[in-house]
């Protein structure tokens, strides 16, 4: 039986379908270290983090992880999730000019 809830375990099946060894891995890492999983969105500045990050954590509508077509992410962001915890991050190449 899977460690994974049921919510994580179908996504696994609709869009990993092929990674078995890998998610048995990886439970068994989680069981021994009983703790989340770590998501951290790295990248370059605008590139779609936070929008990435609300669509995996169903905040597209509460935009959770705020998202703008100017630089929006200033400082790093957590978000609790299933047996997730999904980090937002400012852009790599962010300079001063960049703030709003
Ligand atoms: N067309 C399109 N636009 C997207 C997509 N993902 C994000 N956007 C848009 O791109 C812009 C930047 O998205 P964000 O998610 O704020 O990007 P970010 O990497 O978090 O940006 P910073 O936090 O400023 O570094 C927003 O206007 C989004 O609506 C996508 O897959 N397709
Ligand atoms: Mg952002």
């Amino acid at each position: 039986m899977s460690i994974f809830e049921p919510h994580v375990e179908e996504i696994f099946e609709n869009f990993l379908p092929n990674t078995r060894d890998s998610r048995e891995t990886l439970a068994a890492a989680l069981q021994m270290k009983e703790q989340a999983l770590k998501v951290i969105a790295c990248g370059m500045l605008n590139a779609g983090k936070s929008s990435l990050l609300n669509a995996l954590t169903d905040q597209l509508e509460n935009e959770v992880f705020a998202t703008g077509p100017v630089r929006t992410t200033t400082k790093k962001a957590e978000l609790s999730h299933h047996q997730f915890i999904f980090t937002d991050t400012p852009g790599l190449d962010a300079i001063e000019a960049d703030n709003i």
